[in-house]
């Protein structure tokens, strides 16, 4: 009998073969959304004549040339040449500086900056043609994305009309990938940095990597895990870094570092790391000076500190303001930057976790040197499926703040759920601070208008490694695809940044797009309801995060336990973080908290985050909470199945093997969310005592057998 592949392949095979229709080329996902696929004769847009571009061109000027037939190539199914004399129909890459004409055309291009472009057809010199504009190469080689992206979704060439500058200055992947090549919550592979054969082999792959980050306006990439090993600092990893920078450099992408703020008790023999010692700032001056020899562009440092067991500067007394700005005044006179972390939590304060990153670094506004930005996680506790945005976005003025988004599913169903993250990103994006009144989004807090940061910055946990397709899974390279365009813009939508993720990685066809676009923009919420529904958080296995187990209670300290999250008991649920608990609504502006200091207020999406409640209180719907979060959790697993459903009507418009990826990846899905559903509402009616509401199935089997499952072996655990 047939394997489920083979079925599908026959059936696709004997479907292409009956009507004639071209088959559809077997992908493996290497391509991501740059495929350039043929475009399909009746949307064909009309050939360009030639590729104008100036004759002495920059290294990032030819990659944009280079990209640009390419993508012809493939779409079109011709390469323009390259030339440098004005020809009709051609389309002209160009900056006011090699081409003069551009001044008379009264283009806005000062409003561009340096990153920016504009592409639309114009006649210059009397020769009508299509204009790639902008101030420099970078804004070229956006340009050039920009048009191919146009095609890409349908667009036509002589209707083309494009402008757009980044919001944001730094457009960052953080890769949280060791040495060793293990990957702290990755779900791809290994890292993609072969650093043991760096930097005599330099894998291809590194130029489709840095070609990937440019076409959505990514502009740097922090090599190493936060959890740094000092070894990165390096002279024989300075020069694999190198090789690495000198990849990306035509690509626009500069290389940060994660240091470890031990590095020079650890590998420079001296005796601290004491941010005050003139030793260790010399220490720190010479590793730069020595960084910069190297690798002249080099971005700046990531570091952890005083985190989760990493050394920082209170080991010596000193303040996170000191050791950041110890290490900035090593960077500045090279331009460096220095994004330090404010994800910290005690290993001894009893202080309600999610208030602890706020009390220890809302009192340093003002004390940062001017090339430091504080990087601060979307939520104040760890990127689960849903929190409130962290409350001190708007509480520092005086520092740039710099958003860290994961891209990687540490806490979603790592790469085998289908959760797209767009959506979670704009609620936090788009949430209101209040800090300067109504209209304050977090948006404006990042992009740096709302308090005039020049500099700012968003930074993703990167979701890539070694696979074939990058990411793990297929729809997980929309969650890197969506970062990017985020970062560009933090006000763009979800949704049409997955439609255009649909078109380029899929297809153009209206049905397809339209129910493959319905089930990303509903799968997170779908994650949410089978995961941790009504504001719970924080319920995941210990260690790896991997799948339900809110009954922990027992671990060392009292805020790794899932129980500490939610304290499920006879009498109720949820964590009161108003004036009758931890009061962590206080570190909020009043615009935003007053509204959630009353339960019936609060939305419920954070109700259970905000307050504790009897299982008998009765929701907005009649249902009391009980049954509420009963329907939550079968509502998540009939998302789930819906989304299964969704794709096995989808198979006619995409190719069999990642048709099949996805539809195998589904049915663990759902699997998933069913164990989900099952393990926590056997957990929470044995707490409550509440008998099954009407037409409710019971979990299966009995809550032991729950708490019984154990997986040694899960992926990207510490
Ligand atoms: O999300 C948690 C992870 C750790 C991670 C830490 C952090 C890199 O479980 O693996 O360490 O956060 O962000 O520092």
């Amino acid at each position: 009998m047939a394997t489920p592949i083979l079925r599908h392949l026959l059936t696709f095979v004997l479907a292409a073969g009956l009507l004639g229709a071209p088959a559809l080329r077997a992908e493996d996902g290497y391509d991501l959304w740059l495929r350039y696929a043929p475009l399909p004769a009746a949307s064909a847009t009309s050939p360009a004549s030639a590729i104008v571009a100036p004759d002495n061109a920059s290294d990032t000027v030819r990659a944009a040339r280079g990209e640009l037939q390419r993508g012809l190539r493939g779409l079109l199914g011709a390469a323009p040449a390259v030339q440098s004399g004005l020809i009709a129909d051609a389309i002209v890459l160009a900056t006011p500086d090699d081409r003069p004409a551009l001044a008379g055309l009264g283009l806005p291009l000062a409003a561009l900056g340096e990153d920016g472009y504009l592409v639309r057809r114009v006649e210059l010199d009397g020769v009508p043609v299509t204009l790639v504009a902008a101030n420099g190469g970078r804004g070229l080689l956006y340009g050039v994305f920009a048009l191919l992206r146009h095609l890409q979704t349908g667009g036509r060439l002589e209707q083309v009309d494009l402008s757009s500058a980044p919001r944001v200055r730094l457009r960052l992947l953080n890769h949280w990938d060791n040495l060793d090549r293990h990957v702290e919550r990755g779900y791809a592979g290994e890292s993609l940095w072969d650093w043991w054969r760096l930097p005599d082999v330099v894998d291809p792959r590194y130029t489709d990597y840095a070609r990937a980050n440019a076409s959505v306006g990514i502009n740097g990439t922090v090599l190493n895990n936060v959890n740094a090993a000092a070894e990165a600092l390096t002279p024989r990893y300075l020069e694999k870094a190198a090789a690495l920078a000198d990849v990306f450099r035509p690509w626009g992408i500069r290389v940060y570092l994660s240091a470890r703020f031990s590095a020079p008790v650890d590998i420079g023999g001296l005796e601290t790391a004491d941010p005050l010692d003139p030793a260790v700032r010399q220490w720190w001056q010479d590793k730069a000076a020595e960084i910069y020899a190297r690798i002249p562009d080099f971005g700046g440092f990531l570091v952890k500190a005083n985190s989760e067991g990493q050394p920082g500067p209170q080991n010596y007394g000193r303040s996170h303001a000191d050791g950041a700005n110890m290490l900035a005044a090593a960077l500045a006179p090279h331009g460096g930057v220095v994004m330090w972390r404010a994800f910290v939590y005690s290993d001894t304060d009893p202080e309600d976790r999610v208030k602890q990153a706020y009390s220890e670094f809302k009192p340093l506004d003002g004390d940062f040197a001017d090339n430091v930005l504080v990087q601060v996680k979307n939520g104040p506790l760890d990127f689960q499926p849903r929190e409130p945005f962290h409350p001190l976005f708007g509480a520092m003025p005086a520092t740039p703040l710099l958003m860290e988004f994961q891209i990687t599913q540490e806490y979603l169903g790592f790469s085998t759920h289908l959760v797209y993250l767009g959506t979670l990103w704009q609620e936090v994006l788009q949430s209101d601070t209040h800090a300067a009144g109504p209209g304050s989004t977090v948006a404006r807090v990042i992009d740096g208008s709302l308090h005039d940061k020049p500099l700012s910055g968003i930074a993703g946990v990167a979701n890539t490694g070694t696979d074939r397709n990058w990411s793990g899974s297929i729809f997980g390279q929309a969650n890197w695809y969506a970062f990017g365009r985020l970062a560009w813009d933090p006000d763009a939508s979800a949704a049409d940044i997955a439609d255009e993720w649909l078109r380029m990685t899929f297809s153009n066809d209206p049905r397809f797009v339209g129910a493959a676009r319905d089930m990303m923009l509903r799968s997170r919420e779908a994650a949410v309801d089978y995961m941790t529904p009504l504001g719970l958080a924080h319920i995941m296995g210990t260690g790896h995060h991997y799948g339900p187990a809110p009954w922990v209670d027992d671990l060392g300290r009292p805020e790794w336990n899932p129980f500490y999250y939610h304290r499920a008991d006879r009498d109720g649920i949820g964590f009161d973080r108003t004036r009758s608990g931890s009061d962590a609504l206080a570190q909020y502006a009043p615009g935003y908290a007053a509204p959630l200091y009353d339960p019936a207020t609060t939305p419920e999406q954070f109700l259970l985050w905000y307050h504790r409640l009897p299982w008998d209180y009765r929701l907005a719907s009649g249902r009391t909470l009980w049954e509420e979060l009963v329907r939550h959790y079968d509502h998540g697993v009939a998302e789930a199945e819906r989304m299964r459903r969704s794709w096995a009507g989808l198979g006619e418009f995409v190719d069999p093997e990642r048709y099949e990826q996805v539809a195998r990846y589904l049915d663990i899905q759902v699997r998933e969310a069913h164990w989900w559903r099952n393990a926590c509402l056997a957990y929470f009616q044995q707490r409550s005592g509440k008998a099954w509401p009407d037409g409710v199935e019971p979990p299966p089997l009995p809550l032991e057998y729950y708490r019984s499952l154990r997986f040694p072996y899960a992926p990207g655990d510490t």
